[in-house]
């Protein structure tokens, strides 16, 4: 049982039957105009990355254009451009970009997962399809646990999957419940004893990008406390 073996378990789930009907209905019929004449993925977005990271990366959830047509985490949007180019800015990943999944792209040291693993209508997965895919996130941490540093999550609900995984697996998690916010810091520790740091940051969708609510420089400065 290797992150390889659970990638590939990930990316035939059809767990959640709301967000089976529209990653199938986007990739079918949904495509964007700019990408009709492209092969669309429409199934979960696996792992991607370093299969034994010292850092994990917890985004949201694929975009319906981009990791849903692209299949790898983060790829072919916005939000994408954004963090592969920070990591690569912090030494984690071998180019800036990220644009297919066959165009070499390789990380070292991290891997990236979300906290829900299909694209949701309107990027708003319910409470109960965060829970259900909450047990993809537990198969993850498990595996990556031993050599695992640090946990960056992007955005609330990236904050809020890793914390109740964390729980679920039994680790040391503080209380009160440690609140996300860009910066937020909390340490978990695993039954092991393994301390693990968790980092908040504002997401990178353009939401956040092109109000400037989120800069570059603030997410570098997250990522150099990894
Ligand atoms: O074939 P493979 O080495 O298991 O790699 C599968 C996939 O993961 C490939 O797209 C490269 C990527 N990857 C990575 O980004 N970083 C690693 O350290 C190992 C593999
Ligand atoms: Fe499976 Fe997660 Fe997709 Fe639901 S969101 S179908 S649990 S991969």
């Amino acid at each position: 049982d290797d992150v390889a073996e659970l990638d590939a378990r990930v990316s035939v789930c059809r767990a959640c039957p709301r967000l089976v009907a529209w990653r199938e209905a986007v990739a079918t019929t949904g495509r964007r105009a700019a990408f009709a004449d492209q092969p669309y993925w429409g199934r979960p977005g696996p792992g991607f990355g370093d299969p034994r990271p010292r850092v994990l990366v917890v985004g949201l959830a694929p975009a319906a254009n981009g990791t849903n047509r692209t299949g790898r985490m983060f790829t072919g949007d916005r939000s994408g451009d954004w963090i592969y180019a920070a990591l690569y800015r912090a030494g984690y990943a071998s180019q800036p970009t990220s644009t297919s999944a066959a165009d070499g792209l390789e990380l070292r040291g991290a891997r990236i997962v979300a906290a829900v693993r299909c694209a949701p209508p309107g990027n708003k997965p319910t409470p109960e399809e965060r829970a259900t895919c909450g047990q993809w996130l537990d198969r993850d941490l498990e595996l990556v646990a031993p050599g695992l540093r640090s946990m960056l999550a992007l955005g609330a609900i990236g904050w809020d999957a890793a914390l109740a995984s964390a729980r679920r697996l039994g680790w040391a998690v503080p209380r009160p419940r440690p609140r996300f916010g860009h910066g937020a810091e909390a340490v978990l520790v695993t039954p092991a004893g393994h301390e693990v740091r968790l980092l908040g940051s504002y997401h990178v969708s353009q939401q956040n990008t092109f109000t400037g609510k989120l800069t570059e420089k603030m997410l570098d400065e997250v990522l150099a406390r990894l």
